[in-house]
């Protein structure tokens, strides 16, 4: 199937995100740029680490552990283990490689530079080709409506690992977070929107919701580009991730069907499983055009050719 390398840009959150973006940037180079979601953020030993970024920059670096789908292949913990010495919560560990960029960040954001403006520096000293933007230079944090009341996102990821039952969910700091100027060049210039096969709630929703940025895609649509979402569920499944459980919890199906529902008005195209092809009826049925394809990637070769389905629907219809 011919293909056209196009300008596009992937709103993404981590591991689902890194695996296509991978994927893409192999067909496109400098032509993507991925939109990350910052609300996973926080604060760890003073130093500001960013997850969904860092994951995605890793994964398109080719330096990425693909046994955890998060940090840097043949990682250390020495100072983690000195720091638990210390009697530091231990928790969320960050890995001796993980570290530098962690200080590299903080430093640099603390004598006032954008974190956009570091992100792309830090992607350029490890090869990256695409551009990985945040989605704010302002600080927005994902929080969770639990049984034990509102938790920071990595309190519930990680520290309590996504059991307790998610029924709401905010965005702190949204409100005077504003897309960058970068976020906006890359929305104008596009001539393709992926939604990554990330979490449509805790990854896509936060990025869709700082000011200017579903505006753009919007006035992207209206120019006739499409916008392609892929299922992050399969088999009623999660790939990875808390997303089949947060579906049901806040009232929705756990299913591609129940993925497609928060993308109507937003998305063109659905790219759905092959184990969920009886559900395309449904989905077509919603107003997105449907691609049926194995969605699964377990390596390289997954990614590529997850990646140009999506690059195909695109061209197609
Ligand atoms: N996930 C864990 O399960 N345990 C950790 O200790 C942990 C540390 C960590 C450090 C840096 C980083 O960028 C990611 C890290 N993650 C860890 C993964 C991260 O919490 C999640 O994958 C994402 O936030 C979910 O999108």
């Amino acid at each position: 199937m011919a293909e056209v390398a196009a300008r596009t840009v992937m709103l993404a959150g981590g591991v689902g995100g890194a695996r296509l973006g991978h994927g893409l940037q192999a067909h496109l180079g400098e032509q993507l740029t991925v939109v990350v979601n910052t609300g996973d953020d926080l604060e760890r030993h003073g130093l500001l680490v960013c997850p969904d970024h860092d994951t995605v920059m890793y994964t398109l670096a080719g330096i990425d552990n693909r046994e955890w789908g998060w940090g840097i292949a043949g990682e250390t913990f020495a100072t983690a283990e000195m720091l638990e010495r210390y009697g530091e919560e231990s928790w969320f560990r960050l890995g001796d490689r993980d570290l530098a960029t962690h200080i590299v960040r903080t430093a640099r954001l603390r004598a006032g530079e954008r974190l956009t403006t570091i992100c792309r520096d830090l992607q350029r000293a490890l090869g990256v080709r695409a551009a990985i933007l945040p989605m704010t230079d302002a600080q927005v944090r994902t929080e969770v409506l639990t049984e034990d009341g509102w938790l920071e996102f990595q309190e519930y990821f990680v520290h309590r690992h996504q059991a307790p039952t998610v029924t709401d969910l905010r965005f702190r700091g949204i409100e005077d977070a504003a897309a960058t100027p970068e976020v906006l060049e890359a929305l104008e210039a596009s001539e393709l929107i992926v939604i990554a096969p990330s979490n449509p709630f805790v990854s896509v929703r936060p990025i869709l919701a700082v000011d200017g940025i579903e505006a753009a895609l919007q006035a992207a649509r209206a120019r006739g580009v499409p916008v392609v979402a892929v299922s992050g569920i399969v088999g009623g499944k999660a790939i990875k991730g808390p997303a089949d459980r947060m579906l049901v919890s806040l009232g929705h199906e756990a299913s591609a069907l129940g993925v497609a529902r928060q993308y109507t008005g937003v998305a063109d195209v659905f790219v759905l499983d092959n184990v969920d092809e009886t559900l395309a009826p449904a989905i077509e049925a919603l107003g997105l055009r449907t691609v049926v394809t194995d969605t699964i990637m377990v390596d390289d070769a997954g990614r590529a050719r997850l990646a140009s389905a999506v690059l195909a629907a695109a061209n197609v219809g």
